[in-house]
């Protein structure tokens, strides 16, 4: 996850206004995107593993920390003016399929404007939906009596783990607006059409799937209408009904490219050799493009997977 967009921003301000446009249009891309917040204070050491970690905009630096004392561990962070938050989204840290006991079950998030007097956004009691899977966003709906309110300051204290009294987490998001699900319709893709053909990835349903091997037709494509120009925030997969016997059809290799004619098309994304789908049936996983545009139509070019030339998924999502 890079935000790319972010950095173009900065680099706007850096080199003045000449480039006010490239801003502008960047911001504007980025609508959906996390507010961009800065690290306030947390619990822990600094440092490699400490509490800055969980706002500096990298998946592959977390906040870990294991000190009850400290215990609940309070992260407050700065969204840089009032603004009132529709989710938040929790990302779990690199290593979380090995140590799922780390993520936290229990936790409030709280706002203020002074960060002195705190009101509740949302209180979480032994939830445990944030999965055993490593560098995962999982979001929630503040719904206390505070969550309308706007404030400057966020507050998360973290009262309980999975298991033990260390957690961890890549990185926190706030939003002010709720993710939307774009109502995708299928164009075009790689093999037959049928029972498994590649229309079955994108008709809502995760009791059907796109499985195909035709080494020939590699990489296979599939593309979708988006029913309208807009940027995409995310995308996930969610793999097939019996990919837990057959995780070698997870793909391992793919981009993402955005085009309004179906003729040029823009790369927003590239993975390589990410194995982050795992040997579990009808799950979902989520990745944040490197950048995004406003594009009607979406193809996905799946060049690998995980050993062999058969890919299966049972859904692709866009979310704006
Ligand atoms: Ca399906």
């Amino acid at each position: 996850m890079k935000h790319m967009s972010f950095s173009s921003a900065r680099l706007g301000w850096k080199l003045g206004g000449g480039l006010f446009l490239l801003l502008f249009a960047s911001l504007e891309a980025m609508a959906q995107a996390p507010i961009k917040t800065t690290f306030v204070s947390g619990s822990g050491r600094g440092g490699q593993e400490g509490p800055a970690m969980i706002c500096d905009g990298q998946l592959s630096t977390k906040w870990c920390i294991d000190f009850p004392p400290q215990l609940p561990y309070t992260i407050i962070l700065d969204a840089g003016g009032q603004t009132n938050i529709a989710e938040y989204g929790l990302v779990t840290g690199d290593d979380t399929n090995a140590y799922p006991e780390r993520n936290p079950v229990t936790w409030e998030l709280s706002g203020s404007n002074d960060k002195q007097d705190w009101t509740i956004i949302d209180i979480q009691k032994n939830n445990r939906s944030l999965p055993a899977e490593g560098l995962q966003e999982y979001r929630f709906k503040p719904t206390a009596a505070g969550a309308k309110d706007k404030f400057r300051y966020f507050r998360f204290e973290f009262v309980k783990m999975a298991g033990g009294t260390r957690i961890q987490l890549s990185e926190i998001y706030l939003y002010d607006k709720v993710q939307m699900p774009v109502k995708a319709t299928y164009v075009s893709g790689s093999g037959r059409d049928g029972k498994e053909g590649a229309a079955k990835a994108a008709d809502g349903w995760f009791f059907t799937k796109w499985c195909i091997d035709e080494p020939s037709q590699m990489p296979y494509s599939i593309t979708l209408d988006a029913g309208e120009a807009a940027p995409i925030s995310e995308y996930r997969f969610v793999t097939g009904d019996d990919t837990h016997d057959y995780p070698e059809r997870n793909p391992i290799t793919w981009k993402m490219s955005g085009s309004n004619d179906q003729k040029s098309w823009t790369v927003l994304d590239e993975q390589k050799g990410n194995r982050r789908l795992r040997d579990e049936n009808e799950q979902e996983y989520r990745f944040r493009p490197a950048t995004s545009g406003n594009y009607r139509y979406y193809r996905f070019e799946f060049l690998k997977m995980a050993d062999g030339t058969r890919l299966q998924l049972s859904e692709i999502k866009l979310f704006k």
